[in-house]
């Protein structure tokens, strides 16, 4: 139950070791909720205000400023990303991707219109051009103005924007177009149902280079398991050499547990560059070689998963 449900006092532990009970703290409209019905339970944040709201042609767009996580947007009333923690997710779905690549000069990123992926991946300088396909443009122009620090790269000359769908997009991309392919989409449900398909992966593998990398958010290892390993075998039909799915944390997300799903066209993933120390090293703050070999390791439940 969402806490705007819940009857009754609040305890509040303080940080001098008093507690204190409180009836406002449940006030409507001071907490934001993301329900998971299906998983009992549910994630909230407390705000000060809501900053933005507006349907755009494909879903409702909102914007909240929180008490503690930063800015949060929400689509259709779902997380898509916060201030404290968005860089753990930009920075799995891009660095490692692109350092299992032995060259990566053309990237694609289909979703992530809130250009979070769009500036990890501006920051590798033998990237020569960098594409985003957002089906919806709204979620950009929203984000450039309420998250300014992911749109920093967006006048990069290397920066490229459609706005439409990304499906087709790769499907019509001539073959070899692109190195690294980066789905950062939102859950398999309406309009992103088809990025988690085998139809779609086959047209990613076609778009990829002979070294071609695709990666893919794929949901919580908690809850979620069956979708990850259906994009594992949907990528391996579609006629992927190698597959492994990269975990990190994500507590703004369900379970507050994520995972990245890498396919690749030849390099085996465990293959990945180890930055030179004279190159030009990306500044990151979650991303090193150590966290990428980390997450390449694998807990027994999900091998077990995996080897079936
Ligand atoms: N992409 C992943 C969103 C999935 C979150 N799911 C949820 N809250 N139920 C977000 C876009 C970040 N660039």
């Amino acid at each position: 139950m969402s806490p705007q449900g819940v009857a009754g006092n609040v305890r509040l532990l303080h940080v001098d070791g008093t507690v204190s009970m409180s009836t406002d703290e449940l006030a409507p409209g001071k907490w934001f909720t993301e329900i998971y019905n299906e998983h009992g339970s549910a994630f909230s944040l407390k705000i000060r205000e809501k900053i933005h709201q507006e349907q755009t042609p494909y879903q409702l767009l909102e914007i909240y400023d929180t008490v503690a996580f930063g800015k949060l947007m929400t689509l259709d009333g779902l997380v898509m990303l916060c201030g404290l923690d968005n860089f753990i997710y930009h920075e799995m779905m891009t660095h490692t991707a692109l350092f299992t690549h032995p060259d990566p000069k053309r990237v694609a990123i289909v979703g992530g219109g809130d250009c979070g992926c769009l500036k990890e991946v501006l920051k590798h300088p033998e990237v020569e051009s960098a594409e985003l396909i957002e089906l919806d443009e709204r979620v950009t122009r929203v984000s450039e103005k309420y998250f300014p620090e992911l749109c920093e790269s967006n006048n990069d000359p290397r920066a490229y924007f459609s706005f439409g769908d990304g499906i087709k997009h790769v499907r019509e991309a001539v073959n070899g177009s692109y190195d690294v392919i980066i789905v950062d989409s939102t859950d398999p449900v309406g309009p992103a149902v088809g990025l988690f398909s085998e139809e779609f992966y086959a047209d990613c593998l076609q778009a990829l280079s002979t070294d071609g990398i695709l990666i893919v958010q794929s949901e919580s290892p908690l809850f979620h398991m069956k979708i990850i390993t259906s994009v594992r075998t949907n990528m391996k039909n579609a006629g992927f050499a190698h597959i492994a799915t990269l975990d990190f944390p994500q507590c703004s997300y369900p379970s507050g547990w994520w995972t990245a799903t890498l396919a690749s066209k030849s390099i085996a993933p465990t293959d990945f560059r180890v930055p030179a120390e004279s190159a030009v090293v990306p500044q990151t703050r979650y991303y090193n070689t150590d966290i990428h070999r980390a997450a390449l390791a694998k807990p027994e439940f999900m091998k077990r998963e995996f080897d079936t």
